[in-house]
């Protein structure tokens, strides 16, 4: 019997504190899937094939991850691939109340469980949105994210 869990997410772009999620449940199961989800609504800085590439070149080194993207129900996502368990970082207590919301909906649904990985303290304060805001004033962002990420960041905000 395959393990299998998928960490899901916006990943606009993915940072240290994911990767860190990721590596740690890649060691945990035989194939971890990274779910980048399709929001139509929401216009992020990286369109998904670049967040989906970008992931791909900072885990290439774990050789039981793959990147998909999805959109819908990441319960259906879950279904289609046979993966009964979803790995969540929980950064404080503010991640809280609404992750536990997303678990308890998405086990009612279809009966997969949530498991919650503590961040790396290093991480705690990290999200994709604080790395753009500060990247995009000129902030040193370089130990938050890979240096691929970094890389993309620069070349697109000097675009403008
Ligand atoms: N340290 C550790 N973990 C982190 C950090 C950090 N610094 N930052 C983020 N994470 C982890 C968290 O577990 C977080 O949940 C995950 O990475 C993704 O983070 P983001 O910001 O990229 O993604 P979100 O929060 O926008 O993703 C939300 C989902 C896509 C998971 C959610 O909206 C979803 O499942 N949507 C699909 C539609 C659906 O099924 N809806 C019903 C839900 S009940």
């Amino acid at each position: 019997q395959v393990r299998r869990a998928v960490c899901p997410g916006s990943f606009d772009p993915i940072t240290n504190g994911h990767l860190d999620i990721i590596a740690r449940a890649s060691r945990l199961y035989d194939e971890v899937y990274v779910a980048v989800m399709i929001n139509k609504s929401k216009k992020g800085l990286f369109e998904i094939e670049e967040r989906i590439e970008l992931i791909r070149q900072v885990t290439a080194e774990y050789a039981n991850v793959r990147v998909e993207a999805f959109h819908g129900l990441l319960v259906d996502f879950c279904k289609q691939r046979d993966i009964p368990a979803i790995v969540k970082g929980l950064r404080a207590v503010s991640d809280f109340d609404y992750e536990l919301q997303m678990a308890q909906m998405n086990n009612g649904l279809t009966g997969v469980e949530t498991l919650f990985v503590p961040t790396n303290p290093t991480y705690s304060f990290l999200s994709s949105s604080l790395v753009k805001e500060v990247a995009a004033w000129g902030g040193d962002v370089s130990h938050l994210v890979p240096a691929e990420v970094l890389e993309a960041l620069n070349k697109r905000l000097a675009k403008g």
